[in-house]
């Protein structure tokens, strides 16, 4: 069978690295892709008779077009479409570390949750809810340990049940109110009909991309043709719009909604501290 493609994506200091020596017994060469810029390490390994290349991703917080590692992340994503990502979060630092989750979950890429850190968790007054997360946000959680190796099967395990579960990239998509929504619309239907850009990149996430001014799609979006125009004139009322109402940019919307899906799972339950006993249902 062809070698199957795992990316590790994380905040900074997430414990991807450490991740990648438990999978790979720190075997590796340096990856070249093209179109990114800072390097990706990649190594191979093999699980139940399977080969499995995995790609340690540079540390971003986001996917915006802001910084060199959040741009190579995103254009090895993109155009690598890996088998799977494993996104390694600080568990310690859930709820923070979750917007990064939910802009791979916005791309559609077939997503696992590697809760590392556990070791630090179990120790403080802190429970998570793993089965409640991944009910949630739609994707398997698994509780890690880099530094022991602890988690590695079943995050291996996870990685390749969810490219069996979903080979098609699928974007999840937040409500980011009725204008912007409306908007988001307009501009995935004219992408849709006229095919631009979707060999490279998903409709809702290229709207979305025009909605945050992202430079980098803009140019990519001039250079690849008319429609371009279209889709900035709907970011530009939109965005005008929003500065005359809200008196601050699409961007900052966007963002705003995000830390709200994320806030709105984190109140149903998924992060509990204080003791059974005193613990307040
Ligand atoms: P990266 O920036 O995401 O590649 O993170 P690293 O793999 O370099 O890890 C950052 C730091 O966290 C290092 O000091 C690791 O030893 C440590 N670390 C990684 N995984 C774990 C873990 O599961 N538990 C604990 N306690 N420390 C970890
Ligand atoms: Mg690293
Ligand atoms: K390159």
């Amino acid at each position: 069978a062809d070698t199957f493609t795992m990316a590790l994506t994380g905040n900074p200091n997430s414990g991807k690295t450490t991740s990648f020596n438990a999978l790979t017994g720190s075997r590796q060469h340096v990856g070249n892709y093209p179109g990114v810029t800072v390097d990706c390490k990649e190594g191979f390994f093999r699980h139940e008779g399977r080969s499995i290349r995995v790609v340690d991703l540079p540390g971003t917080y986001s996917l915006t077009a802001y910084t060199a590692e959040e741009i190579s992340a995103r254009d090895f994503l993109l155009g690598q479409r890996p088998d799977a990502v494993v996104d390694v979060l600080d568990a310690n630092t859930l709820e923070r570390s979750l917007y990064l989750a939910v802009q791979l979950l916005e791309m559609g890429a077939p997503l696992v949750l590697s809760l590392n850190m556990m070791d630090e968790v179990r120790k403080k007054d802190m429970q998570i809810n793993t089965a409640l997360l991944s009910e949630l946000i739609g994707c398997p959680v698994i509780e890690t340990v880099a530094r022991t190796g602890e988690g590695r099967d079943a995050m291996i395990n996870a990685a390749l049940s969810q490219a069996d579960d979903q080979r098609e990239w699928k974007p999840l998509r937040i409500s980011y109110s009725a204008d912007m929504d409306e908007a988001l619309l307009e501009m995935e239907d004219l992408i849709n009909a006229a095919g631009f850009l979707t060999d490279r990149f998903p409709a809702r996430w290229l709207a979305l991309k025009y909605l945050e001014g992202d430079e980098q799609i803009r140019v990519e979006g001039r250079k690849a043709g008319e429609l371009s125009n279209s889709l900035e004139a709907i970011a530009d009322r939109v965005e005008q719009h929003c500065r005359k109402t809200l008196n601050t940019d699409p961007e900052a919307v966007i963002a705003d909604y995000r830390y709200g899906f994320i806030a709105s799972l984190m109140k149903k339950g998924v992060v509990r501290r204080g003791t059974s006993q005193t613990r307040i249902e």
